[in-house]
């Protein structure tokens, strides 16, 4: 899609808003509602899943599946409670699904073959209703099975944000930016770097006796990055003001790891978590995003300068996984300062006391890693086996469940539980309450214990959403009896 276009869908969204904020980065597009009074053969949106080449920067222009023409996708805005039609096209020659991650909506909408959502099959078209809602930042993404191929599933570039409105927006910022984080060209290794694992506070609550120490199967990783479709130092900078305030919704779309994020210069105070707006906002110098996971956040533009807000990771940061950001009338080098080093701790966001009932049954789930318990690949159990776990995990409508995930592998996991949300009650020991999120990243060797009710009828699958752990096993379908 050429620059221009991008300018106008912008201009779109802008009016649809009925804003004067200006939905910055035109790296994404942002796609328009249709007005209601439409002959019944067009949907309010449409997603057309085909290829479409991803410019990271002039020299490094890469092919892969996107939605609309572009990786990621346009973001869709929509309406709490008010239903859409959306008709997913595939112009594949492989089966899709879409998921609406985040959204309590049915499993016939949800998109994932595990819940019985139909498929989309290759060439073809279908429509969706659905109801959005939850209020807050959510995404859509490809819930295709990816295996052994890299060019599958959330390996693609086929995601993109949804952001639904709940119509009490105290707009107080002055501008408000998408900011997807990706990795690109993914290959199989021996050797991963394991720097996705900074939630663990040396307290190893799950670490085993004895540990399993075959040889590791082969793991997925890339040495390519970007935010939304471009790399560090290309495409346009966030141009500010001193004085102006930034809205930025954090996505990290990645298929393989977590990430945590730092603006050089600046404090990040996050405000709502997947979406959710915590109880007790904080101001930090960095932010961990799982895979999966969303993060807003405001940030006071009172540094001029040339800065960099990227990966804290040096070469994940130069490999382009980051954004200049430019105060107006200066023009000097970014600049970059690593931020202190402290554990990420979901529990500081929340409150002492929950308003919630109290869980009136449990669920303990056990994760283990078995090396090469698939051939090349490692195998990922819960409770002692892979996926599927028949009618393991059935729950009552109505009933409020705690679930508690002990972690006994040497991966911190970003788990995911599909049209429920859930209240973060302990990480590691650590005690907390009214932290609603749809995903949580399990600690190292350590134990996420979550509550949440049985309110959203129909199977819900429970995964972790690195794509290969799901894939070789890593995840359970929960049913209502
Ligand atoms: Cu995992």
């Amino acid at each position: 899609m050429k620059r221009r276009d991008l300018l106008k869908f912008g201009a779109a969204a802008l009016a649809y808003a009925g804003t004067t904020r200006v939905p910055l980065l035109a790296q994404t597009g942002v796609a328009k509602p249709q007005a209601a009074a439409l002959p019944n053969d067009k949907a309010d949106y449409t997603l057309r899943i085909a290829p479409v080449t991803v410019e990271l920067d002039r020299s490094h222009i890469l092919s892969t599946i996107g939605y609309n023409g572009t990786a990621p996708g346009p973001v869709l805005r929509m309406r709490e409670g008010k239903p859409v039609s959306v008709d997913v096209v595939n112009d594949t020659d492989t089966p899709e699904f879409v998921h609406w991650h985040g959204m309590l909506i049915p499993p016939d909408s949800d998109g994932t073959e595990e819940e019985g959502s139909p498929l989309v099959s290759p060439h073809g078209r279908r429509r969706f209703q659905l109801t959005p809602g939850p209020a807050g930042s959510r995404w859509y993404h490809s819930h295709a099975m990816a295996m052994d191929n890299l060019y599958k599933g959330t390996y693609t570039g086929q995601f993109g944000f949804v952001y639904v409105d709940g119509g009490n927006d105290p707009g107080h910022y002055d501008q408000e930016l998408f900011l997807a984080l990706r990795d690109w060209e993914p290959f199989f290794t021996s050797v991963m770097e394991d720097d996705d694992d900074d939630t663990h506070n040396g307290l190893l609550l799950e670490k085993p006796s004895t540990l399993n120490t075959g040889p590791d199967g082969l793991e997925v990783g890339s040495m390519t990055y970007s935010i939304n479709d471009k790399a560090l130092g290309s495409g346009e900078p966030i141009r500010v003001r001193e004085g102006q305030r930034l809205l930025i919704h954090f996505l990290n779309a990645s298929a393989i790891e977590n990430r945590r994020i730092a603006f050089a210069g600046h404090k990040m105070k996050v405000i709502a978590m997947d979406g959710n707006p915590v109880s007790t906002p904080q101001t930090l110098d960095s932010i961990f995003i799982g895979a999966g996971e969303r993060i807003d956040a405001v940030i006071e533009m009172n540094q001029p300068g040339v800065w960099v807000l990227g990966s804290t990771e040096k070469m994940v940061r130069e490999s382009g996984l980051g954004v200049i950001v430019e105060y107006a009338g200066q023009h000097r080098q970014p600049q970059w300062i690593d931020p202190p080093k402290v554990p990420w701790d979901y529990t500081i966001f929340g409150t002492s006391t929950s308003n919630s009932p109290t869980p009136q049954q449990t669920i303990e789930m056990t994760f283990e890693k078995i090396p090469r318990g698939f051939g090349k690949f490692n195998a990922w159990l819960i409770n002692g086996k892979p996926y599927p776990h028949e009618r393991e995990f059935v729950l009552q409508q109505g009933t409020r469940y705690r679930l508690v995930m002990h972690n006994r592998t040497d991966d911190a996991h970003p788990m995911h539980l599909h049209r429920h949300l859930w209240e973060i009650a302990e990480i590691n020991g650590k005690k907390t309450a009214g932290v609603l999120k749809d995903t949580v990243v399990v600690p190292y060797y350590g134990r996420a214990i979550v509550d949440f009710t049985a309110d959203h009828p129909g199977p819900s699958l429970f995964h972790c959403h690195i794509q290969q752990h799901m894939d070789y096993g890593f995840k359970a379908l929960l049913q209502y009896g």
